[in-house]
Formats: C-alpha cells, structure tokens, sequence
C-alpha cells in the first residue's frame, strides 16, 4: 500500500488512517485473492497502519451455501489470513456475523442508498444472471452492508482489488448522502487502494476473463491449498500465445495472457511489470513459465503448508476469531450509537 495512507489529506484530515477489507469465506481462495487482497491486507498491517480484516460470512449467504462448507470455509479462510501474514495480534480478525454491528449499521444505511443506485452495481447484474427476479434480497442489498463493514470502523482506506471498485464508490456515495441529509461530518469519504501489478488477476485459461473462486475449471486458478506440484502444472499449462517476451511493456498490448503472467511474476518478487520485461525480454514462455513456477512456489508453497497446519487446531482458530470480535466490536458500538444518536434513535 502506497504512503497515500499516511498522507491521505481532505476529505478525510479528521479522521485517523485506518484499513479495513474482507473476503467471502466461499471457498478455493486462490492467487487473485492472495496478490490483490491478502498480500496487500499484510503489508498494510506491517507499514503499523491499524488494519481490520474480515471474514465476511453474511456476504456469503448472499448466494445458497451449505453450512457446513460455510463454517469450514470461515475458518480456511481465517488460516489463510494468517498464513499469508496476517497477524492476529497486530491486526484485528474476525468474523462478520460475530459483530451484530455491521447489520445494525446496514440497515441504516438501505434506508440511505437508493435503488437506482444498487441497480447499477454490475456485480449483482452478473451474479444474479438472467434471473435477477429469483435472486435473494441480500445480493441485492450487499453493497449497502459492505459499505456498513467499512464505515462501522471509519475506515478511511479500503484495499481491494479491480472488481470491488464500483461497491467503494456506493460506500463514498452512501457516507455522503447521510452526512449531508443528518448536516453531520460523521463518516469519512473512503478511499479505495487499488495499486499494485496484479489488482486484476487473471484467468490460465482465459486472459480476458478474472481469475475466480467460481470458474467451473480449477485449472484456471491456482488455490492457496494447491501444493508445490499442483501450483507449477497449472503455470506449466496455462494459456499463453506463440510469440517470445517483448522487449518493452507496451509489447504485451493485445496479449492478455503473456500481460497477466508478466503482472504475477512482478506481484509475487515485488517487482514493476517493467521491471519484469527488462529481465525476460527476448525469452520464450518454454523459459519464462519455469521461472515463474519457481517463483511461485517459493511464495505460495509455504502458505498452502502454514494453512494446513493451521487447519489442525480448530479450537485456536475459533479463539483467535472470538478475540477479534471482541476487539472489533470495541470500535464499531460507540460508532453504531453515535450513528443512532444523529438519526434521533432514543436510547436508555
Ligand atoms: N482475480 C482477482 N484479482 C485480484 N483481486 C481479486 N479479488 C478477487 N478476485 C481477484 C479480490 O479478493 C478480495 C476478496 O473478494 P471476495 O471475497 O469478493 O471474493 P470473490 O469476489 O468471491 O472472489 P471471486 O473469485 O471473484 O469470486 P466469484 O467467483 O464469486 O466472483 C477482494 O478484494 C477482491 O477484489
């Protein structure tokens, strides 16, 4: 994350720099997920940024999930936090639907966005599909509780990745709106963080397609619980074209696969694309892919490994997500209630 956080100016000057983000305990978390989110969500948390992160389970059931893989899923999801570097200690980790908090919050703010706002999310167009009748309220309404998730905290700066970009504008939107309609200058106008080479991965098997959790074929991701093995195949086979490296990034115009392979080398080394081309101009992807599965494996091999051992200890993983509630619910009551307060809710 950029020093933007810390120098972050107006509209925010009031307010002290705090991260929030969350991820949807669905499942197959996988590189996207890793290099546009928990990478970042780590490193935001050791430049000593105060950084909330969450499981976010009521997002979930927004979508049907058998609750049995959904409290699976939750604790995965909360091994793959600290296993990419999340430090319980250090940041606060919890899950959503442990802090009633965000759904108080969220229904505020349904009675705040309006609904041409929610039909312009191109998200829920394309997950609720040719049906939009027959999808669930709470898909509808997810943007209006995520903006609750983040506002609960005053969070000023939110890292995601490419495809939550138009949710962040409904969250500044929604801040907006109520602190002029209350005449308040309670919630900060939110910034999102969306930098780095690999904001938007990309699918192995097709280069204009986003590398997702939900795509039928599991060799277009590669999982945060694939082994070392599993993780070099799919580079080995992911969809490239015929031609060599360029010898300067403008080359990778019209090439979505070389381009995606180029940015997920620089994400994983912590290098610029640029960078990344000055080194392997010229080189074939016989070459190229090897590197990169080196690479990744050296960087992705270790999570896999720390998760599963992680996985193990069911009862400190519930621990550690009881405390992070705790510590999250810290700061988001008095939050809640100053919000009831403004909107002229008695409270004994
Ligand atoms: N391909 C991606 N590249 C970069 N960042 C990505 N994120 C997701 N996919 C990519 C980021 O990961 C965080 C978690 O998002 P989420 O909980 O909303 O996950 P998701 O959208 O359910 O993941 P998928 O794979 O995108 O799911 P489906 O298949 O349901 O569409 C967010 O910060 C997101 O930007």
């Amino acid at each position: 994350m950029s020093d933007a956080v810390q120098t972050q100016s107006n509209p925010n000057a009031g307010f002290t720099p705090r991260v929030f983000s969350g991820i949807q305990p669905t499942g197959n978390l996988h590189l996207g997920n890793y290099l546009g989110a928990l990478k970042r969500f780590a490193d935001a948390q050791n430049k000593g940024i105060e950084s909330i992160y969450c499981m976010v389970d009521l997002h979930a059931i927004t979508v049907w999930q058998d609750p049995a893989d959904l409290a699976r899923a939750t604790r995965e999801l909360c091994a793959g936090f600290i296993a990419a570097g999340v430090d319980p200690e250090k940041s606060i980790l919890f899950n959503q639907s442990q802090v009633p908090e965000h759904t108080q919050m969220a229904w505020i703010f349904n009675c705040v966005a309006r609904m041409g706002w929610m039909q312009r999310m191109t998200q829920f167009k394309d997950k609720a599909g040719k049906n939009a009748q027959n999808a669930s309220l709470g898909l509808f309404a997810y943007p209006a509780l995520m903006a609750a998730d983040i506002l609960v905290y005053h969070a000023t700066h939110v890292p995601v990745g490419e495809d939550q970009k138009q949710h962040l504008e409904l969250t500044r939107d929604i801040a907006i709106k109520f602190n002029h309609d209350y005449g308040v200058d309670f919630f900060p106008i939110t910034e999102p963080v969306i930098e780095g080479a690999a904001t938007r991965v990309m699918s192995f098997r097709d280069g204009t397609k986003k590398m997702s959790k939900s795509d039928p074929s599991d060799m277009s991701r590669i999982n945060l619980t694939d082994d070392a093995d599993a993780i070099a195949k799919k580079i080995r086979k992911a969809k490239t074209d015929p031609e060599p490296l360029p010898d300067s990034i403008e080359g990778l115009e019209d090439r979505p696969e070389a381009r995606n392979l180029v940015n997920i080398y620089a994400a994983l080394a912590d290098l610029t694309p640029e960078q990344v081309i000055a080194e392997h101009a010229g080189q074939q992807f016989g070459t190229f892919k090897p590197s990169l599965a080196d690479l990744a494996v050296a960087k992705l091999a270790p999570i896999s490994t720390e998760m599963s051992r992680l996985m193990q200890d069911q009862g400190e993983i519930d621990n550690i997500l009881r405390r992070g509630s705790d510590r999250a619910r810290n700061i988001a009551t008095p939050i809640l209630q100053k919000t009831y307060d403004i909107a002229g809710m008695i409270r004994s």
